[in-house]
């Protein structure tokens, strides 16, 4: 065990400009989506070779992952220690048939928002498509039955109530990415805001 006090191994998870929250803020644009099992789906499609379509009792009869996570709000807030229950994104891949010109993604969810993620981020070990957080059913607020966590990028990557998602050749900004974010979100480098892009390679 490290002798290093607590609160510098803390630090260090905590990226710059952000503070520590022990609550669980929500987030949204706009009013929280109905749930309706009967009706929804889970769709994938794009740069696929077969569309798929999940209801909700075949989505959730796919493999279970638990990993814990931190989680980085643009807004400076950061959780840690989140612990995800969900499908990993790498075993959601197991099931597509991908074209090899597939290189984005973009994350579609109930009530319009979307996202956009390279598809080598999409697939990181620690990405899931979650419906549990700390022990519990997700919170509507938090984007039950299903959310993204995405947990290298600010949290507006972490899509919430994700109904499909579409593989891309090429990059589209999603909702967020075409009002001011930045395309990438990386909380350690502080990709913030768009104009952040220019100044980049
Ligand atoms: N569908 C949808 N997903 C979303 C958002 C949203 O407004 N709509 N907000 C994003 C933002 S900015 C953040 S920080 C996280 C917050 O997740 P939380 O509300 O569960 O804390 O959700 C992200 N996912
Ligand atoms: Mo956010």
């Amino acid at each position: 065990m490290s002798k290093r006090p607590i609160s510098d191994q803390l630090a260090e998870r905590v990226p710059p400009g952000q503070h520590l929250v022990d609550n669980f803020p929500v987030l949204s644009y706009g009013p929280t989506p109905r749930f309706n099992p009967k009706k929804w789906d889970f769709r994938v499609f794009g740069m696929v070779e077969d569309e798929l379509r999940f209801s909700y009792e075949e989505f959730r009869a796919l493999p279970l992952s638990r990993q814990r996570a931190d989680f980085h709000c643009v807004t400076t807030w950061s959780k840690l220690d989140n612990l995800w229950e969900g499908l990993r994104t790498i075993d959601l891949m197991a099931r597509v048939r991908l074209k090899p010109e597939a290189r984005y993604v973009i994350v579609h969810c109930d009530g319009g928002y979307t996202t956009n993620l390279a598809l080598a981020e999409f697939v990181g070990e620690d990405v899931m498509l979650a419906w549990r957080h700390d022990g519990r059913d997700l919170e509507p607020d938090h984007g039950w039955p299903l959310r993204l966590v995405v947990p290298k990028l600010y949290g507006w990557k972490s899509a919430k109530w994700v109904r499909a998602i579409e593989f891309t050749f090429e990059d589209r900004r999603g909702f967020w990415e075409v009002r001011g974010y930045h395309n990438h979100a990386d909380p350690w480098t502080e990709e913030r805001y768009s104009f952040q892009e220019d100044s980049e390679d």
